[in-house]
């Protein structure tokens, strides 16, 4: 009898990583569409979560609508939905996220709104996320600052809204040293529109954006967690034909 205990306890799990889809006009504007598509992907694949690294929103005086289109369109999904605030978005006083709270509209809603970070482990998963709230897009926000230690039994996510590698004096920094020094599983990253996989260890990628102004590297990452795995990241376009 094999009476082994296996080393990785953690259950599979799957995450799926957006960010910046700069909400704001009309209803059913290309950005509204893509957002849409997200979710639509969120249910196909089954996720366990769905990140949202920043920028949901485009500005702070989006109309209540908006809001409440978007808390229908997650409701269609209904699971746990982690929302991070990025440069666009950001968690001031007179910040959108205030004004309308995502979560009196959506009961799984996990806002990451302390500035010194949010610690999420998610219901009927092993995904646990951290991020800081961004309360100014400012060469002295660093988003990845006292991120915690990952926990063995947790798929430790971070997410972060800031510039990879940017040149001193630029606001929101993230650099590769401090991405070495993560202990995490996965990095999700967001504020640039383009996708790319910007770190190896541990695996970091802008998701993209969902509608990214007509370019065709518009979509978004589905993250799977396999025990005694590599994580896999796969990047899916949401280009409509
Ligand atoms: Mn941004």
């Amino acid at each position: 009898m094999d009476t082994s205990i296996p080393s990785d306890v953690r259950r599979p799990a799957t995450l799926v990583h957006t960010s910046d889809c700069h909400l704001d006009k009309t209803l059913d504007g290309p950005e509204q569409q893509a957002f849409s598509s997200v979710v639509d992907l969120a249910i196909e694949r089954e996720a366990d979560a769905l990140l949202i690294a920043g920028d949901l929103f485009d500005h702070n005086r989006v109309k209540p609508e908006i809001v409440h289109w978007v808390a229908n369109e997650l409701n269609r999904y209904s699971g746990p939905v982690v929302l991070l605030v990025g440069n666009h978005d950001v968690f001031h006083e007179t910040s959108v996220h205030r004004k309308h709270d995502l979560r009196d509209l959506y009961e799984h809603l996990y806002m990451i709104d302390q500035p010194d970070g949010s610690l999420f482990d998610l219901p009927e998963t092993d995904i646990s996320i951290w991020g800081r709230a961004m309360l100014e897009h400012a060469p002295e926000f660093q988003p990845l600052l006292n991120a915690p230690k990952a926990r063995p039994d947790k798929w430790n996510v971070i997410a972060a809204h800031g510039l990879v590698n940017a040149e001193a004096g630029r606001s929101s920094p993230i650099y590769t040293h401090d991405l070495n020094e993560l202990d995490a599983d996965y990095v999700a990253l967001g504020h640039v529109h383009i996708h790319s996989v910007v770190h190896e260890t541990p695996l970091s990628l802008y998701s993209g954006a969902p509608y990214n102004w007509g370019n065709e590297k518009s979509g978004c990452v589905v993250v799977d967690f396999i025990p005694e795995s590599k994580v896999q990241a796969e990047w899916i376009s949401l280009n409509r034909t």
